[in-house]
Parts: structure tokens; C-alpha cells; sequence
């Protein structure tokens, strides 16, 4: 698939023309790029098919950027990108990755100390060059040594969301094999934990020498670590390993168990294995040296006295406790945690409105093709003004705009996929909390609205006291219902910001406030830990995609993964009610 690799290329041309200041054109890059890091069909298969014209109809690409899809095809380059980076020969995805360096402060640097890449930036940082130069200062000069540590500290992990769908497809493949009797991802894909080291697979084959031929010679590998009879190991294009191992049947589910972890949580079982006299491993579990488990994963769980549970769960942090306490049959066994088919709308989504790709219209076909029963606007406002923030007035033209399509939908006749549904949209937005707290939008005109979610978009690095008041001052407005990714975090980008996340669960508490759980691949934030607070101490959450693009509703299952792994239930998030339940919520 060369999507992802158009998608980088697009990146980084938009990068490029951002530096010399060039209008517009970086933002048409951009959206194409997204666009195609989404897509599912392969961009190549679309040329082939439909030539040209059928590239130009690829959300985001006209006819300039759908003639260099054609280059790449044709010729692996693309002249124009490489002219770019002759001209600034940097590397722009590298130093773009550090939390507040951007293509602008990338020509600064290069035009005035000849920084190439994050080495050279590191040495210059650590003996105070840059502090001298135009425009930056000493605390310009630690923000970027403190972003260099935190991309460092995360490196060599992928983000599941970007690895997934390429897992599936492999597995797809692997499973068209006659030789592979079941097959499961293991691991922290299982787990669905939101960075991965490497993808574990697991085969049960009679022959394993044909799955392992087969596996080392697929087409998107460029390396192969190790080929044996029952382990192999590659690498794929995207940069990610792989392993795979083929066991016997009857020892399918101890190893399942076993490879799927965590490590910390397969020492727990262990250690309880031992304490009833019995030995487990990825073979099985054993009395002496009888093989009493290990078919299947809940008979191993039922061996050693507990129950099976979901793999989000396995991370021994006080799930085999609770998985006791329930055999026992007490109190406090394991969550009923919310299921993948759960969710009944997204409440945070962007349309062309305020630059996103898609109308209102198809987002909200989109949302009914997901089997939703309501889909939430939600575009940003007029303070961010890169992102074509509405303004008052435009908030009310829009209420007109979202008031029509509903009764076009709503109107038995319209077809659509799923003619029994019913389907509302609902109008929100997402207003920025300035630097005061308050919000860049006047009361009377978010009360007109279904519900209005805040988010921090600005001026991350305030002092921890000051970013707390920030926040709750926000939860105060009466017409703000949701806060948006309440911690900040972009994962391999930038650490949560500064403030007391417990005054922030307080005062959630105290005023109603629905905390968000972001499903973007780089945010997922609210994250497992901050999501099980938040259910202690009975916060109520909405798990959003923060689309900007129809693909990313498909986001929704990051979302709901790292609900469970926070032992999140149906009750604790309002998305899962239906919609006359939902705007109780939301009652001004
Ligand atoms: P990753 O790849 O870093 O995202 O995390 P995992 O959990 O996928 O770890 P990985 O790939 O090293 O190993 C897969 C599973 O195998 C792991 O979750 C538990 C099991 N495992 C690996 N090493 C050990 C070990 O030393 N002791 C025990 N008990 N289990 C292990
Ligand atoms: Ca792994
Ligand atoms: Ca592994």
C-alpha cells in the first residue's frame, strides 16, 4: 500500500511551502495527506482502475496533487519534493516531531546555524546557540531539550491506532492459508494498549514450515529477523516487527494466555498457579505431570481458580483480585466493562465548517452508516482562526444549515443505508478556554446550542496552579457540558500539561462536567489511569472521535479499548444512552 508513504511525502511538502511562507497550497497538501493516511483502498489500485479522474475524486486531491500521486506511481519521486528538499536539505518530519518546533522555526534554524536534523539541534541546544538567535529565548532554548527527551523517551513504540489496520490485513492474509487452523494477535495488540513495541501472532498449524514460508515472504517485508519451526520474526515497511509463533492445538489457549500478558499479569497467574500446586506456562497448566488446561484460555483461567477476562484488562492492576473476589462470589469482581458495540453516537465532531474535509451532511451519513442514532457537531470557534473558527453569527447560520438537513433525513422518504434507524444530528462546537478560563464564545449564543464542549488549544505551558483555575473556571460556564481531551497529551509529542488532576476530577464532580475520552490515535486522552479516577469517583465520560474527516469515526474503537482498559462501564459513559436519555445530560 502506498498510501502512507504519499501521505509522508504530502506532510512534508506542506512543511516545506509553510516555510517559505507560501499561502494556502501547504493546507491543500495537508488535507490531502490526511486523507490518504486514512483511505482504505489503496491509492495504487485507484490509479489503476480509474486513471487520473479517479484520483482527483480521493477527498482532498485536485488535479495538481492527483499528477504527483500518478509521478509516484510511475516513478517512485516526485520532482517537485525533491526540488524542496534540495533546496532546505533538512530533515522536516524529524524536527517538526518536537513539541513547539514548526517549519518556520526550522528555516530560522537552518538559514542561521545550519541544523539539519534533531542531532544537530540537541548540541546547539546544550551549549546555548540558539538562545542568541532572533526570536528565540533561554526558555525557547529548554522547551526543545525538554521535547527532544520526551520524543526520545518514545521511541521505537508505534501507536496502535496507526498500526491496526495493517495488522488486520496480515492477518487477513494468513488466514487464507489451509494450513492455519485458528489464529489470534497477541500481546499489546490484544491488549489494545495504545503504543506498541511488536505485533506477537499466534498460529495453531500442522504445518507450521508452510505458514512460516508463506509469513517470511509476504510482500511489504524488509527484514527477517528469524525463521524457524515455531518462532519467526520480520519487519514491515511502516518500520514495526513482527512475531510469529505456531503451537499445537491443545496448547492453543495457555499460549494465547501467555503471549498475550502482560508480563506483569502472567507473573501474577503464575505465582497463583504455584500456590495451588500447579505449574502454568505457554504449554499449559500441569498437576505433577499431567496436562489438566490449556485448550482453551477461560479452562486455563478456570484451573487456576479465577475466570477468563478481557485481555484490555491484563496489566495486574488489581483484575486477578477482583477476579478472585467474584469466584469467591463477594463483592467487587471484575467490571462489566463497555463493550466495542456500545456506543450509540459521537458527540465531537469537525465539519468543512471550520476546514475539515467532509459537509455536514456526509458526516452524518457517514455516523448512520456506523449504525449511530445521533451525531454531535462540533466546530471549533472563532479564536483559532488557522482552523476557520466560527463566530457567533456563523453558529446560528449553522443551527439553520444542521436544522434543514435533519428534516431532509428525518423524512421517511429519504434513502439511506439503514431506513429503520432514526437519526438526529446535534449541533455543539468546541470553544477554546482562552488563558482566563473563559471561553471565546458569549453565553447566549452557546445556550442556543444542543450543548457546547471546551478545550484547551492554546498556551499549554502555563504554571500547574494557574492551568488548574484555567480549567475549572471553564467547567463553571453553565453551558459547557464536556471538556475536551482534558489532559493534552499527544502521545510521542508532548507530556500531559501541568495541572492537579484531582481539583479538576473535584470540580468535574461538582458541576456536571462530562469528561472526554478523545479516540484520535495521538491523543487518547482521557488515558486508562485518569479514566479509572474518573470512575471511582463517579465522573460520567463521552468517548468522541474528534473527527475531521469521515474515516476517523472509525476511530470510535481506540476510543472505547482505552475505556476498558480503564475499567470504564456502559453507565459511566453517556454515548452509550439513547438520544432522548443523552440530552438529559446536557439540560441547561
Ligand atoms: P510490547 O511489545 O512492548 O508492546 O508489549 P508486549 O506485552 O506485547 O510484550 P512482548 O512482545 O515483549 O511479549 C509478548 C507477551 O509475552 C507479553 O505480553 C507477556 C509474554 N512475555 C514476554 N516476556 C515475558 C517474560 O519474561 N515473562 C513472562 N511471564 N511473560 C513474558
Ligand atoms: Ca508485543
Ligand atoms: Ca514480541
Amino acid at each position: 500500500m502506498k498510501n502512507q508513504e504519499l501521505a509522508k511525502i504530502f506532510y512534508e511538502i506542506a512543511d516545506f511551502l509553510e516555510m517559505e511562507e507560501i499561502a494556502f497550497k501547504p493546507y491543500a497538501y495537508q488535507k490531502a495527506a490526511i486523507s490518504l493516511d486514512t483511505l482504505e483502498e489503496d491509492a495504487a489500485e485507484i490509479y489503476k482502475k480509474g486513471g487520473l479522474k479517479a484520483l482527483e475524486k480521493i477527498p482532498g486531491v485536485g488535479k495538481s496533487i492527483a499528477e504527483k500521486i500518478e509521478e509516484y506511481l510511475k516513478t517512485g519521486k516526485i520532482k517537485h519534493y525533491q526540488d524542496l528538499k534540495k533546496k532546505m536539505p533538512v530533515q522536516i518530519e524529524e524536527l517538526t516531531a518536537i513539541e513547539g518546533v514548526g517549519p518556520k522555526t526550522v528555516k530560522a534554524l537552518y538559514k542561521s546555524l545550519k541544523i539539519k536534523n534533531i542531532e544537530d539541534l540537541e548540541k546547539a541546544a546544550r551549549v546555548h546557540k540558539i538562545r542568541g538567535l532572533p526570536g528565540f529565548q533561554e526558555k525557547t532554548e529548554k522547551n526543545i531539550l525538554q521535547g527532544i527527551a520526551f520524543l526520545k523517551r518514545s521511541k521505537g513504540r508505534f501507536l496502535l491506532g496507526e498500526i491496526l489496520p495493517q495488522v488486520k490485513e496480515i492477518l487477513g492474509q494468513l488466514k487464507t492459508l489451509k494450513e492455519v487452523e485458528q489464529i489470534s494477535v497477541a500481546g499489546s495488540v490484544r491488549r489494545m494498549k495504545e503504543t506498541i513495541g511488536d505485533v506477537d501472532i499466534l498460529i495453531v498449524s500442522k504445518k507450521p514450515d508452510k505458514v512460516m514460508d508463506f509469513f517470511v515472504s509476504m510482500p511489504g517485508i524488509i527484514k527477517v529477523w528469524a525463521k524457524g519451526p515455531t518462532r519467526s520474526s520480520i519487519r514491515v515497511e511502516q518500520g514495526f516487527d513482527i512475531d510469529l509463533r505456531v503451537v499445537a492445538k491443545k496448547s492453543y489457549g495457555s499460549a494465547l494466555q501467555y503471549f498475550t500478558g502482560s508480563k506483569e499479569h502472567n507473573i501474577a497467574t503464575r505465582r497463583l498457579a504455584i500456590e495451588k500446586g500447579l505449574k502454568l506456562n505457554e504449554y499449559g497448566v500441569f498437576k505433577n505431570k499431567k496436562m489438566i488446561a490449556g485448550w482453551r484460555e477461560p479452562g486455563v483461567y478456570r484451573a487456576i481458580g479465577l475466570v477468563w477476562m478481557p485481555p484490555e484488562l491484563r496489566e495486574n492492576q488489581g483484575e486477578i483480585e477482583a477476579a478472585l473476589r467474584q469466584v469467591q462470589g463477594k463483592l467487587n469482581g471484575l467490571p462489566k466493562i463497555i463493550g466495542y458495540q456500545d456506543i450509540k453516537g459521537d458527540l465531537h465532531c469537525h465539519s468543512d465548517w471550520d476546514g475539515g474535509n467532509n459537509s455536514i451532511e456526509k458526516m452524518a451519513e457517514a455516523a448512520q452508516q456506523m449504525d449511530y442514532e445521533y451525531l454531535g457537531i462540533t466546530d471549533h470557534t472563532k479564536f483559532l482562526r488557522i482552523e476557520q473558527g466560527l463566530d457567533e453569527r456563523q453558529l446560528a447560520q449553522q443551527r439553520k444549515e444542521i436544522e434543514k438537513i435533519n428534516a431532509k433525513i428525518q423524512n421517511p422518504n429519504y434513502s439511506k443505508s439503514n431506513p429503520k434507524s432514526k437519526f438526529q444530528i446535534l449541533q455543539g462546537c468546541e470553544a477554546n478556554i482562552l488563558n482566563d478560563g473563559s471561553i471565546d464564545i458569549k453565553d447566549e449564543a452557546l445556550k442556543k446550542l444542543d450543548y457546547a464542549i471546551a478545550g484547551i488549544h492554546s498556551s499549554f505551558k502555563m504554571p500547574k496552579a494557574k492551568m488548574t483555575e484555567r480549567i475549572i473556571k471553564a467547567m463553571k460556564n453553565p453551558y459547557i457540558k464536556i471538556i475536551s481531551h482534558p489532559t493534552g497529551r499527544i502521545l510521542k509529542k508532548r507530556d500531559e500539561y501541568q495541572c492537579d488532576f484531582e481539583k479538576i476530577l473535584r470540580a468535574a464532580k461538582t458541576f456536571g462536567i462530562v469528561l472526554e475520552i478523545n479516540s484520535q490515535p495521538r491523543r487518547l486522552d482521557l488515558n486508562d489511569q485518569n479514566i479509572r479516577r474518573a470512575k471511582e469517583m463517579g465522573i460520567k465520560m463521552v468517548i468522541n472521535t474528534d473527527a475531521h474527516h469521515t474515516s476517523h469515526l472509525r476511530f470510535m474503537d481506540l476510543g472505547i479499548a482505552q475505556a476498558r482498559r480503564g475499567w470504564a462501564e456502559k453507565k459511566d459513559i453517556i454515548n452509550t444512552q439513547p438520544l432522548d436519555r443523552l440530552l438529559k445530560n446536557f439540560k441547561k
